[in-house]
């Protein structure tokens, strides 16, 4: 470690020790703590189906057209690996079925299996790093009408279910192989643009479609099902099949992980909130950390308060492992690179200040009704040197010290990502 930086971390050692705060626990912690990046910001949400990236439709927008985009596996993988040395720690990768290798040949969705991850999987094995899976119900003709599982088209739903059992069959090959449990997220983009007459209906048939996916029991050290609603989409503004309260209906009924994606919700709502509601109901759930800029467009995230507020919920209740950290966020105004390196290494320093925060201290003051002093010290903690901190993290973990990545990244761009059409 470079003197300056040791000598900031002793001093905001002995800081945080007269709080009770072990910093040296928080730098233990935080390593134990994987997210899963996902693959998706790597290429805007195109996959590997066919050449080029088009519109992902489901009401996804990507945009921006900076140039660097990976186009092939290989490209992906070198992108993600490059980033992967620019954060500290030991992360995983969340892939969608659409970025299997399929060779040249059509395989359709009701016909993915492992063997168009075998690459992938022996890529993460070279890292040692886990895989998460997520069946892709868009980007398809069978998904142009707006619904897939919830379809009143009985061959359109057998379709997707078949799609969905695969996927579960895959993930579970990949938990197998990687010797880590793989989490599937199940996420459909089923609506309507306008008011429909018929609310119900829809509902039910995706509630069969799950259960027709679900009908085989996971194996719990290989294979995690999640499901994620949403309040409203492009195109599905009025009503969204999957929503937040019928997905934790069936996740209670049937103990599978929900996902809350913060992007999916009301912007006066706060998903931090969400996380210890209900996890008094459910064993885990899975996060998609996004940032929604007005509504849910995905932007990159920041270190803003509500990055801060879900980690704190998360480390200061102690339900690290109940709660499997993922990245949903897709920008191609910028370097790909980079969006994935800034948005990990903030989620990675909103973990670090939820650890390095005096939990102990604060729910003392609370729990004696001295609302003042709580607020006070809330305050107080925010300027703490919770960077010093974060600086010797990276070093300890062979990751580049604040924004020295940015030239690595820089470097990249130049020789590899500025090489291709
Ligand atoms: C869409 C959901 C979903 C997707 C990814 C690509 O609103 O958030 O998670 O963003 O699966
Ligand atoms: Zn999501």
């Amino acid at each position: 470690m470079s003197s300056n930086i040791e000598k900031s971390y002793e001093i905001a050692r002995e800081r945080y020790a007269s709080l009770g705060v072990d910093t040296e626990r928080a730098l233990a912690a935080l390593a134990g703590i994987p997210i899963s990046i996902h693959c998706w910001q790597g290429d805007d949400v195109g996959g590997f189906e066919s050449a080029g990236a088009g519109d992902p439709g489901g009401g996804l927008a990507v945009t921006g057209n900076y140039p660097g985009r990976a186009r092939t596996p290989d490209e992906l993988r070198a992108d993600f690996g490059f980033a992967l040395k620019q954060i500290p720690g030991r992360h995983r990768i969340a892939l969608h079925a659409i970025y299997g290798e399929f060779g040249g040949k059509k395989v359709d969705r009701d016909a993915v299996g492992v063997d168009q991850f075998v690459g992938w999987i022996d890529w993460a094995k070279s890292l040692g790093i886990g895989i998460d899976f997520n069946p892709t119900f868009f980007a398809h003709p069978k998904a142009a009408s707006g619904f897939t599982l919830s379809s009143a088209d009985e061959s359109v739903r057998k379709f997707w279910i078949e799609h969905g059992k695969r996927s579960r069959e895959i993930a579970t090959e990949m938990g197998r192989r990687l010797g880590s449990v793989c989490v599937n997220n199940v996420w459909i983009p089923d609506g309507m643009k306008d008011v429909p007459a018929d609310r119900m209906s829809p509902r039910k048939r995706l509630e069969q479609s799950l259960d027709a996916i679900f009908a085989s029991p996971n194996d719990p050290k290989l294979l995690l099902d999640a499901v994620e609603g949403k309040l409203f989409g492009i195109g599905s503004e009025s009503y969204v099949v999957g929503m937040h309260e019928f997905y934790l209906g069936y996740c209670v009924k049937h103990r599978k992980l929900l996902t809350l994606d913060s992007g999916h919700f009301h912007p006066t709502e706060s998903m931090a909130d969400k996380i210890s509601s209900v996890l008094c109901h459910l064993d885990r759930v899975l996060l998609h950390v996004s940032r929604g800029v007005r509504w849910d467009s995905d932007h990159v995230i920041t270190l803003d308060d509500q990055l801060r507020e879900i980690a704190r919920e998360i480390v200061a209740n102690d339900v690290v492992g109940r709660v499997h950290i993922g990245l949903d966020y897709f920008d191609a105004s910028i370097n790909r690179v980079a969006a994935w390196t800034i948005g990990v290494r903030n989620a990675q320093k909103a973990l670090l200040i939820g650890l390095l925060e005096p939990t102990a201290k604060l729910r003392a003051l609370e729990a004696s009704g001295d609302y003042t002093a709580r607020l006070a010290w809330q305050e107080e903690v925010k300027s703490l040197p919770w960077g010093a901190v974060w600086d010797a993290f990276c070093v300890k973990h062979q990751a580049p010290v604040g924004p020295a990545w940015l030239d690595a990244v820089r470097g990249y761009e130049r020789d590899v990502l500025s090489r291709r059409s």
